[in-house]
């Protein structure tokens, strides 16, 4: 068990359930083509995950029998159902041992298919098979921002799994296991390349690359998408502009898009991450971000979308981080073309363990919005601690946004982003819990009314374990890690307290990087009276952006949710907290809130030694040994600091920092993962 086989083990039920599936004999069948790629990866996975879990074989029939077959167990496909929705739903129906998967096209097969493989393997009874689902969101698609030399930036799994070297006469067998495990949870488009972008990969060399593995992931319904720089009609085009509105600069893009499609013809679109953080854009010649992303939707045309990322901030506005995106974005609202999508972060600032929701969400009616999630932990200790972040994309799913519904209703028509945690590593994501934050996203996209302790029960007992207490405490320890994070991080609040550059490990004191909104000390503002960022109407007014009712909740630090407290506010040391609680004593509390959830976290699977195999055992363990040392150095460089600046004791009861803050101030690991 060394994880590579992700939550598609099917590993053969114990007791009842195994008893029930090997009863009888198998039939698996279909009077769909079986020559259609996408129904012979069904059938395949079919198979496959049948055989597993019954012990059996498979008998694999070229037409669904007509005359009734008795004593045994049928499997049917129909991919033609006229009566059930395209776009990839499905619906299984079972009666006395004959389960049928109906879809009214391949994909929608497919999906079935796993959504059978998904319920045989938590053990459901196969009579009980009765589900019909459609997905939410159209678009589910993962980012990658894997370079071309094989580094992945933020990536904590080892090495890029794409191997732009070799490519296109090699195509590893890793690249359909990947696109097996999307498939099995839904996700229909990957953007293989990072968003600070490198021009050349727009060559034509690469497009064949990118023909050999759209032509490999077509069947398992994997739609590519290539990141685009923006001055690529400079830097590979020979032009001297790349002004959008330059008609040789518009030129250039449609016939790129043209090759594009000559060689990928469901090729997907472009993602472009455009003015931020030193890439090109249309600002650079005068333009805006609509002139930018229409003129490149133009040249994709009806064939694919433009996808435009909103993750902005520039050097010019000092004021608040949190306000730019929405500033330079929501006057644009109604400008961009059909075939735009505007991809949103889902805080104002970025990935931090807990944000507010995006303002923008919400904010633009007439504007095509998709959620941009992250699901590489580049701030919530990488691969190494253990954080389930459902509960996180959950809370910014639910959260109303006003007039427009939830986020969950302002981006369903559109889609989510996720930013993949995928790498060379034997396990795929770095470590075994990691995988359930991929499996998680692809499920939420799917469905955004999911809740996470359902994904959470589901995830854990096709990977680890169908016994049912192991699997109830390996639910509590996911349910609980992301909250742990948020404790021994960035309580009450906080946020963007960690280290430099790699974003690893406390670094609250840093204080002199060039730009101000690259310091943590920018973020959590500490003085000797108080701490946290006033975006009130004396502040930033970054409250200002939200509507009316929830920026009236969150104006008043006696009504705003507590854990948002210090995002908005400054407040007092000593101020008192609706529980009672001075700040000192409430952040202090949330500190070793923290490390004792990481504690029970290690100790409820300490217990799981006989539930689960040696090998994933011993590598969570060391995990969470690792995240123990480290929620304790989080909570006490964090006190050390917030008292050098206070002065005031740790409160009563509580446990002074084990080092100086000089100490925590002079380490440095300069070999950190993933910059
Ligand atoms: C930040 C990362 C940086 C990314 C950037 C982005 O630190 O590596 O390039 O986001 O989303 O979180 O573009």
């Amino acid at each position: 068990e060394d994880g590579y086989g992700l939550w598609l083990r099917y590993a053969p039920p114990e007791g009842e359930a195994k008893a029930e599936l090997s009863r009888h004999p198998i039939v698996l069948a279909t009077n769909s083509q079986q020559d259609n790629p996408t129904i012979a990866v069904a059938m395949a996975e079919l198979e496959r995950g049948l055989e597993s879990l019954s012990g059996l074989d498979v008998d694999r029939r070229a037409s669904v029998p007509t005359s009734s077959l008795s004593d045994v167990t049928l499997i049917s496909l129909q991919c033609d159902h006229p009566q059930i929705a395209g776009g990839g739903a499905f619906s299984l129906n079972s009666s006395s041992s004959k389960v049928s998967i109906l879809a009214s096209e391949p994909i929608g097969c497919l999906y079935g298919a796993f959504a059978l493989l998904r319920s045989l393997s938590e053990g459901e009874p196969l009579d009980s098979i009765a589900y019909s689902s459609a997905p939410a969101m159209p678009l589910r698609m993962l980012n990658h921002w894997d370079n071309p030399d094989g580094h992945v930036e933020r990536g904590y799994a080892g090495r890029s799994i794409f191997d732009w070297w070799h490519l296109p006469e090699r195509l590893d067998q890793r690249m359909i296991d990947y696109a097996r495990a999307n498939a099995s949870i839904g996700i229909n488009g990957v953007v293989v390349n990072n968003v600070n972008a490198r021009a050349f990969m727009l060559e034509q060399r690469y497009i064949a690359k990118y023909k050999r593995l759209a032509d490999a992931w077509r069947p398992f319904g994997i739609r590519l998408y290539v990141s685009a720089r923006f001055s690529a009609p400079q830097d590979i085009g020979g032009l001297n502009t790349s002004d959008p509105l330059d008609p040789a600069v518009r030129a250039w893009w449609k016939a790129k898009a043209d090759e594009f499609y000559r060689a990928v013809p469901d090729f997907g679109g472009f993602l472009v991450k455009a003015n931020s953080e030193g890439q090109p854009g249309p600002q650079d010649f005068g333009r805006t971000h609509a002139d930018g992303a229409n003129m490149l939707a133009e040249a994709v045309g009806n064939r694919g979308t433009v996808i435009w990322r909103a993750f902005v901030y520039s050097e010019e506005d000092e004021t608040d981080r949190a306000k730019q995106a929405y500033a330079e974005f929501v006057p644009l609202d109604g400008q961009f073309a059909d075939n735009v999508i505007i991809q949103v972060k889902n805080g104002p600032i970025d990935f931090q363990p807990r944000e507010p929701y995006h303002p923008m969400f919400g904010a633009m009616p007439n504007t095509n919005l998709m959620l941009e999630a992250q699901i590489t932990k580049e701030y919530l200790g990488f691969a190494s601690h253990l954080a389930f972040l459902a509960p996180m994309w959950e809370e910014v799913l639910d959260e109303q946004t006003g007039r427009a519904g939830t986020v969950a209703e302002v981006v369903s028509p559109v889609g989510m982003a996720g930013v993949a945690n995928t790498g060379s590593d034997r396990n795929w994501t770095g470590s075994h819990f990691d995988q359930a934050n991929w499996y998680a996203f692809g499920r939420l996209a799917w469905d955004p009314d999911l809740s996470s302790e359902h994904i959470a029960r589901e995830w854990a007992s096709q990977t680890f374990t169908r016994d049912p207490q192991a699997n109830d405490a390996i639910v509590a320890m996911m349910m609980r890690s992301r909250e742990a994070v948020v404790s021994y991080m960035t309580p009450l609040g906080l946020a963007h307290l960690m280290d430099t550059g790699h974003h690893y490990g406390p670094a609250p004191w840093v204080c002199d990087l060039a730009r101000p909104e690259w310091n943590p000390c920018y973020y959590h503002r500490a003085d000797a009276e108080g701490i946290g960022f006033d975006r009130t109407v004396h502040g930033s007014d970054a409250l200002s952006q939200y509507p009316d009712e929830i920026a009236e909740r969150w104006d008043d630090p006696a009504t705003i949710d507590p854990r948002f407290l210090l995002w908005f506010h400054h407040v007092a040391w000593d101020a008192k907290l609706s529980s009672g609680e001075t700040l000192w004593e409430a952040l202090v509390a949330e500190y070793d809130r923290g490390v004792e959830e990481v504690d029970a976290m290690a100790r409820q699977w300490a217990e799981l030694s006989d539930a689960i195999d040696p090998q994933r055992f011993r590598a969570v363990s060391e995990s969470l040994e690792i995240q123990c040392k480290e929620a304790r150095w989080w909570r006490d460089a964090s006190i050390a600091y917030w008292q050098s600046i206070n002065g005031l004791p740790v409160p009563n009861g509580a446990r002074q920092p084990a080092e100086t803050i000089e100490a925590y101030q002079s380490r440095s690991f300069p070999e950190a993962p993933g910059q």
